[in-house]
């Protein structure tokens, strides 16, 4: 990949985390620092274990997407972390007690160490080994309870679960990101000049509402990779952030083949996914 040197030429400030003025701040900001701000599941220490549990590692699962107290969608991804034992899919060895699965438990409690999770719309099995999926809710508050269980779906306890509640609510139009401008395989001069499309989210300035996943912001990668659920956008030359809720940007552009990808994040520039991005490829001639 040939070396670029980019110009980010937003048409407002980044507004990552401070005051932000009002909308049609002309001024280039490179200077806002990148809110880090860990996802709140992860900042928790572990829970005692119980007595009867002191032969197992010490550990804890744990939500990466979305947050407690989150305002998310019907439709809604859900990303899940475990510590301290590992993620196995079900039925390889029912006897192995450091390993498991998870369950998610839609609007019920931990299961009891030893006893059978259920299965059904309601208690969600991964047995695949799957981190990551998608489900739907109905529009209203629920809790999500995230259970590990071993091989044999027996259930770890609630030891290991872990709760949060969260408020769904119908997307106004599928969730959808685009470049309206440039297009694939576009022509174009540097700097190139940007348009955003959005469908489904609103567009919102960085650092409003961190825990909301209904909004969010727009971010340019160049020559990259979208970023994964829930993972902070990287924020340099090649990871431009829209924090002041812009849609319209213009970015200058070595000459050669590029690829643009817009992705969007939420309040605290944690990522929507691969499934809330684009990839085009320009061919930037001068
Ligand atoms: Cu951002």
């Amino acid at each position: 990949m040939r070396f670029i040197i980019v110009l980010a030429l937003a048409v407002g400030s980044f507004a990552c985390n401070k005051d932000s003025g009002e909308g049609g701040t002309p001024a280039v900001s490179t200077t806002s620092a990148h809110a880090q701000t860990a996802p709140e599941s992860q900042k928790a220490p572990p829970a005692g274990k119980s007595a009867g549990d002191q032969a197992a590692p010490a550990g804890k699962v744990l939500f990466l997407w979305p947050d407690d107290g989150s305002r998310v969608f019907t439709k809604t991804a859900v990303k899940f972390g475990v510590e301290g034992r590992t993620v196995r899919p079900a039925g390889e060895d029912a006897t192995d007690k450091t390993s498991g699965h998870h369950h998610l438990i839609i609007d019920g409690a931990a299961i009891p160490a030893g006893q059978m999770v259920p299965k059904d719309e309601k208690n969600i099995h991964y047995g695949g080994g799957q981190t990551e999926a998608e489900i739907e809710l109905t529009p209203g508050e629920h809790t999500l309870t995230l259970q590990f269980a071993d091989g044999a779906h027996l259930s770890y306890g609630p030891d290991w679960a872990t709760t949060v509640k969260v408020e769904a609510v119908a997307p106004p139009a599928p969730p959808r990101v685009f470049f309206v401008e440039p297009t694939e395989g576009a022509e174009l001069k540097s700097p190139v000049k940007l348009s955003f499309g959005l469908e489904g989210f609103a567009v919102r300035k960085a650092g409003e509402d961190v825990k909301e996943k209904i909004s969010g912001h727009h971010h340019l990668i160049i020559d990259g990779q979208p970023d994964g659920l829930g993972a902070m956008v990287g924020k340099d030359e090649t990871h431009i952030h829209y924090g002041g809720g812009q849609t319209e940007a213009e970015v200058a552009l070595t000459p050669g083949k590029h690829t643009l990808t817009l992705q969007f994040a939420d309040g605290a520039h944690r990522s929507y996914g691969a499934a809330l991005s684009q990839t085009i490829t320009v061919n930037v001639t001068e």
